[in-house]
């Protein structure tokens, strides 16, 4: 039997079939018919960090169900202070190629503290803070090797404290933007996820 919601973890919620096949193709035309560029990240990143090509959607076939669902989840597990989801910053569809070992190293979305190699530290308090990040994952699991996404939630015991998973096509990640995550190194085929973030003011 398949767990709708599964919180395997203090911090990450996974929700299967939150999309079917036919509305997975819709997005992933928007995604295609977007202009991709090749992914960037904030202040310095050794070579090879991330790599990938992006493309932003401000917004995509279905986006409506994807905001219900990620307050709904909100509301049921993490109770954090958001934004209203018309104010959501843009989509960012990206694609992760096999025949380049595409990847994304450990990295955070957002910080939890006020210190921060990357310079989020100096945004006033109403600024606006990534609190949650979320995957939809737009690429059957068989379709690709490698491409693993690994969560580290330090509100685990140590020695389980990384999951490490392949999401079903159609189904969503749900984890606070301050936990280091991960995109391993895709070997075949190509992997392509729609990942959005959820924000608010600063954490107080
Ligand atoms: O593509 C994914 O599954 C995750 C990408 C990611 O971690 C990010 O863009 O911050």
């Amino acid at each position: 039997m398949k767990h709708y919601e599964n919180r395997i973890s203090c911090n990450l919620v996974i929700i299967d079939e939150v999309f079917d096949s036919n509305e997975i193709e819709l997005i992933l035309k928007n995604g295609e018919d977007s202009d991709k560029k090749r992914a960037t990240t904030i202040g310095h990143a050794p070579e090879g960090f991330r790599k990938s090509d992006i493309a932003w959607l401000s917004s995509f076939d279905g986006d409506k169900h994807f905001h219900e669902t990620v307050k709904r989840i909100n509301e049921n597990v993490f109770g954090f202070q958001l934004h209203e989801h018309e104010d959501q910053p843009s989509a960012q569809f990206t694609e992760y190629r096999g025949q380049d070992r595409e990847q994304y190293e450990w990295h955070h979305d957002g910080p939890l503290g006020l210190r921060d190699y990357s310079g989020f530290a100096s945004m006033p308090r109403k600024s606006n803070w990534r609190k949650l990040s979320v995957i939809l994952m737009l690429s059957d699991p068989e379709s690709y090797d490698g491409g693993e996404f690994s969560v580290l939630d330090p509100s685990e015991p140590i020695d389980e404290c990384v999951k490490t998973f392949k999401l079903d096509k159609g189904s969503m990640a749900i984890f606070p933007s301050f936990l280091s995550h991960k995109v391993h190194p895709v070997t075949r085929g190509i992997r392509r996820s729609l990942v959005m973030w959820y924000e608010g003011y600063r954490w107080q």
